[in-house]
């Protein structure tokens, strides 16, 4: 059950599109902690943990790991954080996801999409150089397809629910922002 009362609003949208940038900046106006599932996974790997050969595999082919390890970290992060309004970046990814989120209670605010062209996201992420194992093209497109397949039908099933605020993410950062600004603005006080 959803015993500290935590508001979380999932921020979801291709590889790409801008989730993590536009995040840094939703936290630094509205006081969200920011939560990425996949920096998560990534930090599972680097400490070493007993899932971690078996994630770095799946992020290598662009595949979703299973729920019950991301669930966890994000419970975990949730928990310890003194915060009590969250960000979460790049969950849900699937149906597994979502349903396995859903069991913890707690039922997100709002769904941000950040809706970008694969074009635009790929040339973003070929010339990010941040030496992610997964910003090759041939992991870049197999990302885009299990993005198009598995979390497309999430934010269309949050959309049946009108709970999606969909943005124009092929703009420049601070028109992205500008629109972000104007949804947290509005939805949220
Ligand atoms: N940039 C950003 N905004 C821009 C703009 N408006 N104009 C021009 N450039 C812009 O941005 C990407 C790049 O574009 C940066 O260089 C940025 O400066 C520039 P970023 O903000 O990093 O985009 P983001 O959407 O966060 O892209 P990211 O690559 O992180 O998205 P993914 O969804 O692919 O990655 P994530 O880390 O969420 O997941 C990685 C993998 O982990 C998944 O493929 C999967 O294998 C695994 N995973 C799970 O299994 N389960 C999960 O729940 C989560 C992840
Ligand atoms: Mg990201």
């Amino acid at each position: 059950p959803n015993e500290k009362k935590f508001k979380v609003v999932f921020v979801l949208g291709g590889p790409g599109s801008g989730k993590g940038t536009q995040c840094a900046n939703i936290v630094e106006h509205f006081g969200f902690t920011h939560l990425s599932a996949g920096d998560l996974l990534r930090a599972e790997i680097k400490s070493g943990s007993e899932n971690g050969t078996m994630i770095q595999n799946m992020i290598k082919e662009g595949k979703i790991v299973p729920s019950e390890v991301t669930v966890k970290l994000l419970q975990r992060a949730m928990q310890e954080s003194d915060n009590d309004k969250f960000l979460i970046d790049g969950f849900p990814r699937n149906e597994e996801n979502r349903a396995a989120f859903e069991n913890t209670g707690i039922v997100p605010e709002f769904v941000l999409f950040f809706d970008c062209s694969e074009e635009e996201m790929e040339k973003r992420l070929l010339s990010r150089n941040q030496g992610r194992d997964d910003d090759n093209i041939e992991t870049i497109k197999k990302r885009f397809n299990v993005f198009v397949e598995s979390s497309l039908p999430v934010i269309e099933y949050y959309g049946s629910k009108g709970k999606v605020q969909k943005i124009d993410a092929c703009k420049p950062v601070e028109e992205v922002f500008a629109a972000v600004k104007a949804i947290f603005t509005q939805v949220h006080e």
